[in-house]
């Protein structure tokens, strides 16, 4: 591995570019560099692993027991990586995706990256996007208050600091995730007083038919172990129908909602939590087609076997193809490697489609089971279009979730870009990745459609906060100068 500290060390181009260093994107630019390929992987955090693997290699948690076995398959693949002869820069941004205007007869991308507070363009031949997840937004009364926070963020405090939430903790939501962070908190010394599932029961109905392939899935072990760790040690309330952040000024305690009945446990930190969806910023900002998945309930790239998007060139792997896991993850990124070797001329289709054989068959075994978790797990309708009318929805633009369903009934607003332009939700600087779930179920809901019908927000780069100072010293083209100077 050739590690690039500052943005002028980069090359003017790579064959390809992976962005993402979790299982997806490591195992992409190692299977890449092992062919050949002139390959350059950027992340954003400042050691490799992603979301699973975060901080692998150097976490302060040394008690293997706290994060559990599969954390620790990270430093294999992580080593597989280092081996390889791809280019790694850590801490570095990728901010935007266009087309490259070196290349006049097309087909190469001009990126945007930002590393240690200054900018860069460069070529990249094809593009892997290996951007992963973000936990499904999961906006209740009071979520704004401090001490409220995501179970992910959690997890990155403990897994990247050896941090745990101090005081009196409550875990709340739903999704295989929720166990395992429960179990990893409390083996990390968090004081849990409660896990409050918001699984609605009616769920286990609609996902009986998918029980049969569940039980020969690799997940099932897994998630019977984690199960029963967490619900032997802690505090397990089942069937919670509504959720409120109470206190004045900070959280103070958590209101939870039973069917009919109502009672408060009092808290110092309240993490939430309700599933991972795949990130689709980029891929959106990047002009790719996108399809609702009705199963997943979420946006997903539209993608072919090799997992090329609707944009020549990029190719999108790991859990931001679908939510799969790690081990789909890696494998899908490998795929994905492969068929960009294919077409940067590193061997014919058939040689391409023999290595991909074996991938193949792993990646059917590794998400056999997943449609029983999704159907189980999908959150109930109240914590995806949230019922109070003073819910915040868009946390950088303060828009509430009474502002969205009134513009969408008495303006008539049928689509969250319209809504945009009417509300400022999603003109934060997180793009809308917090606001745009939530935003498109409000309005199908006031209009009596569905997400797929009501479309997402149409994404514009820079897809991560860059600074001004950063852009207006990027170098500037003839043409680019031309444009603006009359
Ligand atoms: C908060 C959170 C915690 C999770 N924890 C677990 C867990 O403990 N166990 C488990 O089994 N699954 C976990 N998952 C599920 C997770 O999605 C895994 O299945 C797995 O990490 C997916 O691998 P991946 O390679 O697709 O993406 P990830 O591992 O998510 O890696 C994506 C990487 O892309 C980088 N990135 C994103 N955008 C940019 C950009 N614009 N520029 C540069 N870099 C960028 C990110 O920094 C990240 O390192 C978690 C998911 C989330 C959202």
């Amino acid at each position: 591995m050739k590690a690039v500290t500052a943005i002028d060390q980069l090359a003017e181009s790579y064959d390809l570019v992976v962005v993402g260093a979790g299982p997806a994107g490591l195992s992409a630019a190692a299977r890449a560099a092992e062919l050949g390929v002139n390959v350059l992987l950027v992340d954003e955090n400042p050691a490799p692993g992603g979301q699973i693997y975060r901080a692998v290699t150097m976490t302060p948690v040394t008690d293997r027991n706290v994060l559990g076995t599969d954390y620790w398959r990270g430093a294999e693949i992580v080593a597989r990586f280092e081996r390889s002869q791809a280019s790694y820069a850590g801490s570095c941004t990728l901010w935007s995706i266009g087309p490259d205007a070196a290349v006049p007869e097309g087909g190469g991308f001009e990126i945007g990256l930002s590393l240690d507070g200054r900018a860069r363009l460069i070529g990249a031949r094809q593009l892997i996007l290996a951007t992963g997840a973000q936990e499904r937004p999961f906006p209740i009364p009071g979520w704004t208050l401090p001490g409220v926070m995501t179970a992910g963020a959690a997890q990155i405090a403990l897994k990247s600091a050896a941090i745990v939430p101090a005081g009196r903790t409550v875990i709340a939501g739903c999704g295989p995730l929720l166990y395992l962070l429960a179990g990893q908190l409390a083996a990390a010394g968090a004081e849990i007083v409660a896990v409050l599932d918001t699984t609605p029961r009616s769920n286990w109905l609609k996902a009986a038919a998918a029980l049969p392939n569940f039980l020969r899935s690799p997940y099932l072990a897994k998630g019977l172990r984690l199960m029963a760790k967490a619900r032997r040690s802690l505090r397990f309330v089942g069937g919670v129908t509504g959720l409120a952040a109470e206190g004045a000024g900070k959280l103070a305690a958590v209101r939870v909602e039973r069917g009919g009945s109502i009672t408060t446990i009092a808290c110092d930190t309240l993490l939430l939590h309700q599933g991972v969806i795949p990130g689709v910023n980029l891929s959106n900002a990047a002009g790719c087609a996108h399809d609702f998945d009705t199963v997943q309930h979420c946006w997903v790239p539209r993608l072919d076997d090799w997992l090329t998007s609707s944009v020549p060139g990029i190719a999108v792997a790991g859990d931001g193809a679908g939510i799969g896991g790690a081990e789909s993850a890696a494998l899908r990124g490998e795929v994905a490697a492969l068929s960009a070797a294919h077409r940067l001329g590193r061997f014919d289709a058939r040689e391409r489609d023999r290595e991909a054989e074996p991938l193949r068959a792993k990646l059917v075994r590794a998400l056999h089971g997943r449609r029983f978790l999704d159907l189980l797990y999908r959150p109930a309708p109240q914590f995806l279009a949230p019922r109070q009318d003073e819910t915040i929805i868009c946390r950088c633009e303060e828009v509430t979730a009474g502002q969205v369903r009134d513009t969408a009934t008495r303006l008539g607003v049928t689509g969250p870009n319209q809504m945009k332009a009417f509300l400022r939700c999603g003109m934060g600087p997180c793009q809308g990745r917090l606001c745009g779930p939530t935003v498109v179920e409000l309005i199908a809901e006031a209009n009596g459609t569905t997400p797929a019908e009501v479309g997402y927000y149409r994404l514009r780069p820079p897809v991560k906060p860059v600074t001004l100072a950063e852009l207006a010293a990027l170098p500037q083209s003839e043409a680019a100068v031309k444009a603006v100077v009359r």
